[in-house]
């Protein structure tokens, strides 16, 4: 099941702008009825590949719940960070990327390569991610994909190096890329926006990121 419209404007959008170099926003790039397509796929891939609470490598649980699309799902536990082929409750592999976001990776990343992994953070109105950097991944040259459905985010994002950092709202719909300097860059959700968007069932946030871990 596939919006033959896949962006809401038919032309490929024009990026915003946001002061950092290889920060790329495109607010309501998505359709609301891609949106709700692509919620679909989404939710049964979840069935396939249940969403988790990961516990950090100093054992504190993840206030965000996790899943993964693709060959690669980024996991952590007791052992670290990494990417691996499975599952860790169910060990079965994770579900296909829906292919519409291989369509937007194509339209959007500028990267020759298809992503071979696809984070799926889940957010309740209390979920939080703290400031990090994305370094997980072999080739720290590849772009990252972000897609955002249901509640807003407030989104923080600084220079690599340190320094200030801006707050950015993240709201259903909107796609950003990470790439050159901005693909180091720290980063986190302050919180969520409870009851902003109408799209998830029961409420809340799902972030989608498309990368290339090997
Ligand atoms: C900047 N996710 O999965 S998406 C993550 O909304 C992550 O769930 C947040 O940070 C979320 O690692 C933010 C925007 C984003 C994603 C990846 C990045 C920003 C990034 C990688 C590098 C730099
Ligand atoms: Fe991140």
């Amino acid at each position: 099941m596939q919006d033959r419209r896949l962006l809401s404007d038919p032309v490929t959008p024009r990026p915003l702008e946001t002061g950092l170099e290889g920060f790329h926003l495109w607010p309501g790039a998505l359709s609301p009825e891609a949106q709700a397509a692509l919620l679909a796929e989404v939710l049964r891939g979840l069935e396939i590949a249940p969403p988790y609470r990961p516990i950090t490598p100093g054992g504190r649980p993840f206030s965000v719940r996790m899943s993964n699309f693709g060959p690669l799902g980024w996991v952590s536990d007791r052992a670290g960070y990494r990417y691996q082929s499975t599952h860790p409750e169910t060990g079965e592999p994770w579900p296909q990327i829906p292919a519409v976001l291989l369509e937007l990776w194509r339209t959007l990343a500028g990267w020759p390569e298809p992503p071979d992994a696809c984070l799926v953070n889940l957010y309740d109105a209390d979920a939080r991610m703290g400031l990090h950097q994305d370094r997980d991944e072999a080739d720290l040259t590849a772009p990252v994909l972000s897609v955002s459905l249901g509640d807003t985010a407030v989104f923080r994002i600084g220079a690599a190096g340190g320094g200030p950092t801006r707050s950015v709202k993240l709201a259903s719909g909107d796609v950003c890329a990470l790439s050159g300097p901005a693909r180091l860059a720290r980063h986190g959700i302050d919180r969520v926006i409870g009851g902003s968007s109408s799209l998830v069932p029961g409420g809340g946030r799902i972030n989608l990121t498309l990368r290339r871990a090997r």
